[in-house]
């Protein structure tokens, strides 16, 4: 049988630096399991310079929300690329990232944080407005950046809506600067090794092929 697409993508199997750090602390066995590519972040900040804002979900997001809300969390790395049985058992799809709770799966991250927010009621922050029209409208942001994704002008390139895009870098800046984004980032130069080759369009797996329709 050939190998899976991109299966040598993930030559570098495992979370570095301050992520991997953080790892150690949660390997212990608990309820709450995540299933996670150490390589997937929150927002593709290592695209840099392609300045894309993408992914601003997936393993990064559900890890800085179990966090942030101080949930006990088991972390187990599995690799998408090679799509083991553990990981196919969880999500037919064999995308990270999953979660096992008390042994049954879940995945999509906005469900997964969805669903953590409402079986840990007591845990804050809360990811969502109380209102529910704001709710509802953060909803619709939430799937926009997940699916699509946003491309950042450059300076002074973002026509009329340059007030809105300059909010957005502002908001990234900020997020840039959380202590929990760092903690959950590994070594910049592992992630450069994947992404280049996305970036040139180079990579064969699902989300790689998705001829620019969103992520999966
Ligand atoms: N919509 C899914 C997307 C998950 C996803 O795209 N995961 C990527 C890693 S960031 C993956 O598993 N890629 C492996 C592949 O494309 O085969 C979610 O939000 O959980």
């Amino acid at each position: 049988m050939p190998p899976p697409p991109d299966a040598d993508l993930y030559e570098y199997g495992e979370a570095t630096g301050p992520a991997k750090t953080l790892v150690n602390k949660h390997n212990e066995p608990q309820p709450v399991k995540l299933y996670a590519g150490w390589f997937c972040p929150f927002g593709s900040f290592h695209y840099t310079p392609w300045r894309e804002v993408r992914k601003m979900s997936l393993v990064q997001r559900f890890w800085t929300v179990l966090e942030e809300k101080r949930i006990p969390s088991q972390y187990i790395e599995v690799n998408p690329y090679h799509k083991p049985e553990s990981l196919l058992e969880l999500n037919a799809r064999g995308l990270v990232p999953p979660l096992q709770y008390d042994n049954k799966p879940l995945y999509e991250s906005s469900v997964i944080l969805e669903f953590l927010e409402d079986t840990y009621p007591e845990h804050g922050p809360k990811l969502l407005p109380a209102d529910p029209y704001s709710r509802a409208r953060a909803r619709i942001w939430i799937d926009f950046v997940t699916t699509r994704g946003l491309e950042l002008p450059n300076e002074g390139e973002g026509g009329v809506d340059e007030r809105s895009w300059n909010r957005w870098k502002k908001w990234l800046a900020a997020i840039e600067e959380k202590r929990i984004i760092k903690e959950t980032t590994s070594e910049n130069q592992y992630y450069l090794l994947i992404y280049q080759r996305y970036a040139d369009n180079t990579a064969q797996s699902e989300k790689a092929t998705r001829a620019g329709k969103g992520v999966p």
